[in-house]
């Protein structure tokens, strides 16, 4: 049982004795040349995974994202997106800094979807004064919509429509496993028309860093002078690497039992009479709270041990990953009662 218990995002999760072993023992070269057995393993087998010709090993979320942007558009384009997508709300406006597009943000539907004709509206006619559409970016899970996972029939028409309009379509699957575990889909075929995608090794896959950006053989080259300009060109990285291909082989079958995990707590919580939970198809658990400040609750929960963040406007949000069991939420569940106890709005 932990006695912090933390449930601020899946990126806190920290590497179990397997993976330290499968680290500390990695073959490793210098990257940079394409010289680490161990990242050409990792960079095929996720290519494989998510059905897409190849990979490049990156070192963050946000970095696979920006570089996708880049590598998909130019300076002065307009990207489509959904206004509570992560590109939009947590890269710190990355795209329009460094990439140099602009991003054109649609409502996105509650279930982290885009309205297909809202996305129609939004594309613009060819002409002088007007900026090219060259990409639409998707997320799923979606992380601002409660780790909402899009189904293949949502995913495979929005790709259809911005490729009928000579769009390319970028995912951002960080969560794409969990979204794959909650539909019972593969993620390569979640991910099967859309042009590249981007996921994360460490969320909900527990290792302690990296992600990996996904496409066509020649999409993936470029990309590799974006990541080399961005100074993400790293070298014996076949030591992270090595918690990826331990992560393939053991942390991604278990991922239901996080969204398991996750409906106990928004149960429980829903229970308080004090938050509205989402009811969590994935990992994610977002809680409007009824009465009292949010600020208040996320310090009484943390008086009591338990980690959760803000979340938006009334909103906190907990995460559920490999380091919290089903007793870790059960103890979770009594030291929020206890919360709402000393508080007593
Ligand atoms: N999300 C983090 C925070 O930035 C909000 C979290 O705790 O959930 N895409 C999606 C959908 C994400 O949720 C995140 C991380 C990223 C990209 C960026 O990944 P990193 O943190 O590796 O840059």
């Amino acid at each position: 049982m932990n006695s912090i218990i933390d449930l601020r995002s899946d990126t806190v999760s920290k590497p179990g004795e397997g993976m330290r072993r499968a680290m500390a023992s990695a073959e490793v070269g210098d990257d940079v040349f394409g010289d680490d057995p161990t990242v050409n393993l990792l960079e095929e087998r996720a290519a494989a995974l998510v059905g897409k010709e190849a990979a490049m090993f990156v070192p963050s979320g946000t970095m696979a994202n920006l570089i996708a942007v880049m590598t998909h558009t130019r300076a002065g384009d307009e990207i489509l997106l959904g206004d509570q997508c992560h590109i939009f709300n947590y890269e710190v406006a990355g795209a329009a800094r460094l990439a140099g597009v602009q991003s054109h943000a649609l409502k996105n539907t509650e279930d982290g979807a885009l309205d297909l004709a809202d996305v129609e509206a939004a594309i613009r006619e060819p002409n002088i004064h007007a900026p090219r559409n060259p990409l639409l970016c998707l997320e799923n899970t979606h992380n601002r919509c409660g780790g909402a996972a899009l189904e293949v029939s949502t995913m495979d028409g929005l790709a259809e429509l911005a490729h009928r309009h000579g769009m390319q379509v970028h995912l951002d699957g960080a969560r794409l496993f969990n979204a794959a575990a909650a539909l019972e889909v593969p993620a390569a075929r979640l991910a099967r028309e859309c042009d590249t995608v981007s996921f994360c090794l460490s969320k909900g896959l527990g290792c302690p860093v990296g992600s990996l950006v996904c496409g066509p053989a020649d999409f993936v080259r470029e990309a590799r002078r974006n990541r080399k300009m961005l100074g993400g060109g790293m070298r014996q990285v076949g030591i992270p690497a090595a918690a990826g291909l331990y992560a393939f082989e053991h942390n991604i079958a278990r991922l239901a039992d996080d969204h398991a995990n996750a409906r106990l707590l928004a149960a429980g919580l829903a229970e308080l009479g004090v938050f509205e939970p989402n009811v969590p198809q994935t990992n994610i658990v977002v809680a409007n709270v009824r009465r009292g400040s949010l600020e208040q609750w996320v310090g009484a929960f943390r008086e009591q041990g338990v980690l959760a963040v803000p979340f938006g406007r009334g909103r906190m949000r907990m995460v559920t990953h490999l380091n919290i069991t089903r007793e870790d939420i059960e103890e979770a569940l009594r030291r929020v009662r206890r919360a709402v106890e000393a508080v007593a709005v």
